[in-house]
C-alpha cells in the first residue's frame, strides 16, 4: 500500500539526481533568505555552483541545537511571518525551546510524509484511530493528525492522559489504531487490564514513535493490547513526525529521502562516515521553506541501509535509533545506552517494563543503580527471600555480561515507579549534585 507510489518506489539513481537539484536550490534559498546562513557558507566558502555532487555536502558547515538557540526564536526562519501558518517547538527541558516555522507548502509535504508511512502500515479511511500525544506545541500530535486526516481516517484527539477515558473512548468509537508513545501504551495496556476491559477494547494497530522501544519491549506491548506496532521518527528541529517510519516489514524506518537528505558522522571528529557505518544521524531538509535546516546535528545514533526494501520502496532505512549520542551514559569510562539496559530487563518475565536509572558519584567514581518493578503477577517476590536474592544476582549478572560494569540493582513492587503519558524520563543524574 502506497500513498505516491511513483516517488517511494523511484530508482536509487532518479532519487539522488532529484536530492542533487533539490541541495543546489536549497543552499542558494539559505544564502537569499537567512543571514546566518548567509554568513556561515560565504565563510565556509560554499555557493550553489560548487555543489557538483551529493558529497559536496561535506563543505557545508553542521547547524546544531546550540545555533537554534542563539538565534531565538525566529533568527533562523527563511520567510517573512506573514507566510508562517504554524509555529512549534522543541519539547526541549532546559534553556528556550527550539522554535520551528511552517508554511502553507511545509504543512502540506509534511502531512504528505506522515501519509505515505502510516499507509505503508496499513491506515485508510476505514482506520478509527486516537492520538494520544499531547497536543500542543509538540509535533507529534498535529503531525500525525493531518497526516491520518489526508488519507481519510476518522481522528479521535484525545491527547495524552485521563487514561481511563481513553479506554473507555476505545471501547465506545471502536477504535482500531493508537498513536502514542510506547511506554504511554504501555500503560495504557496495564491499566486496561486492571480495569478488566483489555478484551473489550479492539485496537488492531500501533503508531509508535518519539522516544526508544527496544524490540523487546514493544513484544510486550503487542502481546498486551493485541495489535501490530510501528515506529516512527522525527524531530521538531526538522519538521516532526514524518521524517522516517516503517513499513510492514519492520526492517528499518524508510526516510523521505525527496525531502530529507542523510548522512551518518563520527559524533566525536564530526567526519562522515562510509554508507552504512554507524554513527549520528545528520539530516538536510531539502524543501522546507519555513525554517530549512542545512546538515542538522540530530545527535541520534543509528546507521542506514540503501537496500531496497521487500515492501518495494526505495527510500533508504535507519535502524531504530540506538540512543542519542548525549543519552549515552559514561560509567567509569565504559559507553552505556539505556536501550541495552532494557533489553536485558525485558528477558525477565518476573520484572515489569518499568525502570528507572540513578546515576551517582561517590569517591571520585560513578555509579549506576537500577530500579526495576516486580510484574503484578510475581510481586509475591518480595516476600521470598532466597527468591529475590536469586533474581537480583540474576539481573545483575545480565547486565555485567551486556554492559561490562558492575551495576547496583534495587528491586521494588509492582506499581511503586512513576508512569508516564508522553516521552518516558527514565534516567535520573545525580552526579553534579
Ligand atoms: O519526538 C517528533 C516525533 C513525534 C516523532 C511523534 C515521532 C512521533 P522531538 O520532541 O523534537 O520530536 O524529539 C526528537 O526524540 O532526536 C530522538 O532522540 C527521539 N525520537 C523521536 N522518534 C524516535 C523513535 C519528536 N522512533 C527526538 N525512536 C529525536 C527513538 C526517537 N527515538
Amino acid at each position: 500500500m502506497f500513498f505516491q507510489k511513483d516517488i517511494e518506489t523511484m530508482p536509487r539513481a532518479d532519487i539522488e539526481k532529484l536530492q542533487l537539484e533539490r541541495l543546489k536550490r536549497l543552499v542558494k534559498y539559505c544564502m537569499d533568505n537567512v543571514p546566518f546562513y548567509n554568513k556561515r557558507l560565504t565563510e565556509a566558502g560554499v555557493t550553489a555552483d560548487k555543489i557538483k555532487t551529493l558529497s559536496d555536502i561535506q563543505y557545508i558547515p553542521y547547524t546544531t541545537k546550540a545555533d537554534m538557540r542563539d538565534t531565538y526564536p525566529f533568527g533562523l526562519f527563511a520567510v517573512p511571518m506573514k507566510k508562517i501558518t504554524r509555529i512549534h517547538a522543541s519539547s526541549g527541558t532546559t534553556g528556550k525551546p527550539t522554535v520551528v516555522g511552517y508554511t502553507a507548502n511545509d504543512l502540506d509535504m509534511w502531512s504528505d510524509c506522515v501519509a505515505r508511512l502510516i499507509t505503508a502500515v496499513g491506515a485508510n479511511d476505514e482506520t478509527i484511530v486516537q492520538i494520544a500525544f499531547g497536543y500542543g506545541l509538540f509535533t507529534g500530535a498535529l503531525g500525525l493528525h493531518y497526516g491520518l486526516e489526508k488519507i481519510g481516517a476518522a481522528v479521535v484527539p484525545t491527547s495524552s492522559g485521563n487514561t481511563e477515558k481513553q479506554i473507555m473512548l476505545m471501547q465506545d468509537f471502536g477504535t482500531n489504531t493508537l498513536v502514542s508513545t510506547p511506554s504511554y501504551a504501555q500503560y495504557i495496556g496495564e491499566k486496561a487490564r486492571e480495569m478488566g476491559v483489555i478484551d473489550k477494547i479492539h485496537l488492531k494497530l500501533g503508531l509508535f514513535g518519539s522516544e526508544g522501544c527496544t524490540p523487546e519491549m514493544r513484544d510486550q506491548i503487542e502481546k498486551t493490547l493485541n495489535i501490530f506496532a510501528t515506529d516512527n521518527y522525527g524531530m521538531s528541529e526538522l519538521m516532526g513526525p514524518g521524517v522516517s517510519g516503517e513499513c510492514i516489514e519492520r526492517d528499518g524506518m524508510h526516510i523521505n529521502e525527496d525531502h530529507f537528505y542523510a548522512e551518518v558522522i563520527n559524533p566525536r571528529t564530526g567526519e562522515a562516515l562510509p554508507k552504512g557505518s554507524e554513527g549520528e544521524l545528520v539530516i538536510t531538509t531539502l524543501t522546507k521553506e519555513g525554517i530549512p535546516m542545512l546538515r542538522y546535528r540530530t545527535k541520534d545514533i543509528t546507521q542506514i541501509n540503501y537496500e531496497p526494501c521487500k515492501c518495494g520502496r526505495t527510500f533508504a532505512r535507519m535502524a531504530k535509533p540506538r540512543g542519542r549520542s548525549d543519552d549515552m551514559l559514561k560509567i567509569r569510562g565504559v559507553n552505556v545506552f539505556p536501550s541495552q539496559i532494557e533489553s536485558v530487563l525485558m528477558g525477565f518475565e518476573q520484572i515489569a517494563p518499568h525502570y528507572q536509572l540513578v546515576l551517582t558519584r561517590e569517591n571520585c567514581a560513578d555509579h549506576l543503580e537500577i530500579k526495576v518493578e516486580l510484574s503484578d503477577k510475581c510481586s509475591d517476590i518480595l516476600d521470598n527471600f532466597p527468591r529475590l536474592e536469586q533474581l537480583h544476582k540474576d539481573i545483575r549478572h545480565g547486565m555485567k555480561t551486556v554492559l561490562g560494569i558492575d551495576t547496583k540493582i534495587t528491586i521494588v513492587g509492582h506499581k511503586t515507579l512513576q508512569r508516564f503519558q508522553g516521552k518516558a524520563q527514565r534516567i535520573l543524574d545525580l552526579r553534579n549534585k
